[in-house]
């Protein structure tokens, strides 16, 4: 008898105890929030800053706290965020890797720890039971389509230079892989010279000059990874008293303002949409991975393609 009394009080104060931290919590207004932690590449390109903005705006309206890392172009900077992030004992990771490969151990850490971390924008050759999951755009698949486009816009004959981005990135792999695909039934489409530009405005711009002095006239197609590397070769290409998107047809990938003004003023001729408005979707994977559901390891955000023809009508709906 006195067992059960003793067993009823102590169930009692559980209940009790339990009211209050409901209410506590209600006064303080909920649940708190979860910590992310997202470890950024850097801002080399204008798609970059707006990948950033997104996921921080993102992070701000669901009123999440945000730990930003920028890995300034460098891997070991990226490697040394996460290793503080977990020491810190952040809720969950969001990593856009600078490279694909070299990323086994870190994970692992993580993994440990109990951390889950999801990989947003370009994608890594580690195991993906290392990862939660990984959402970003078909960067292959955009430079099949960046080739489609050439092949007809040209009748399946030109010689073309390439502008590559940054080394070991995954884009890079994909964005090179894809176009050689893509052209392999076209003889008539040649590669006459490939070299990276790193997915910047101003390399893309010194390498350009180099191809030109190099090559001259014989250039009659510039591809480039990136619009950014683009507007650097369309500057080379002016200072060398050529008329870009006429003398030289320029194709490149991503789709920010500045690649529409481009095409706009008839110095660029395509740009392949590369969605840098990521937040949003990785965000609603964050929110699945802390209620314990599993999310797909694949998500590939869809892009489209622009060319001159529709530039002006687009432009001003244009979010990037
Ligand atoms: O195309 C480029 C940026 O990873 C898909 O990185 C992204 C690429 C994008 O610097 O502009």
């Amino acid at each position: 008898m006195a067992t059960k009394r003793i067993f009823l009080t102590i169930l009692g104060l559980i209940g009790v105890s339990w009211l209050v931290a409901c209410k506590s919590g209600e006064e303080t207004g909920g649940e708190k929030k979860a910590v992310i932690g997202f470890v950024q590449g850097g801002a080399s390109s204008d798609w970059r800053k707006a990948h950033t903005d997104s996921v921080k705006e993102e992070a701000e309206k669901r009123g999440y706290e945000l730990k930003f890392v920028d890995g300034q172009g460098k891997q070991e900077n990226q490697i040394q965020g996460i290793s503080s992030l977990i020491l810190q004992r952040v809720d969950a990771i969001i990593l856009a890797p600078i490279v694909e490969t070299g990323w086994d151990n870190v994970l692992k850490k993580a993994q440990q720890a109990k951390i889950p971390v999801l990989i947003l924008d370009r994608s890594i050759q580690s195991d993906d039971s290392l990862y939660e999951g990984y959402i970003g755009a078909d960067t292959y698949e955009e430079a099949v389509k960046a080739a489609d486009w050439l092949v007809e816009k040209v009748d399946g004959r030109a010689k073309v230079v390439e502008l590559q981005g940054a080394p070991g990135a995954s884009p890079t792999v994909n964005r090179y892989k894809g176009f050689r695909d893509a052209i392999q039934d076209h003889p008539g489409i040649e590669i006459i010279a490939s070299q990276s530009g790193d997915f910047r405005r101003s390399k893309g711009k010194e390498v350009m000059e180099a191809l030109l002095k190099k090559h001259g006239d014989e250039i009659e197609v510039v591809y480039a990874h990136n619009d950014d590397m683009a507007i650097g070769a369309i500057q080379a290409i002016e200072e060398a008293g050529k008329k870009p998107g006429q003398d030289i047809i320029l194709v490149s990938i991503d789709g920010v303002k500045a690649a529409f003004e481009a095409m706009v003023a008839g110095k660029l001729n395509c740009t392949v949409e590369c969605n840098p408005l990521q937040g949003p979707a990785a965000f609603d994977a964050i929110e699945k991975i802390l209620a314990g559901e599993t999310i797909p390891k694949v998500t590939m955000v869809k892009d489209e393609v622009f060319d001159q023809s529709v530039a002006a009508d687009v432009i001003d709906s244009r979010k990037y």
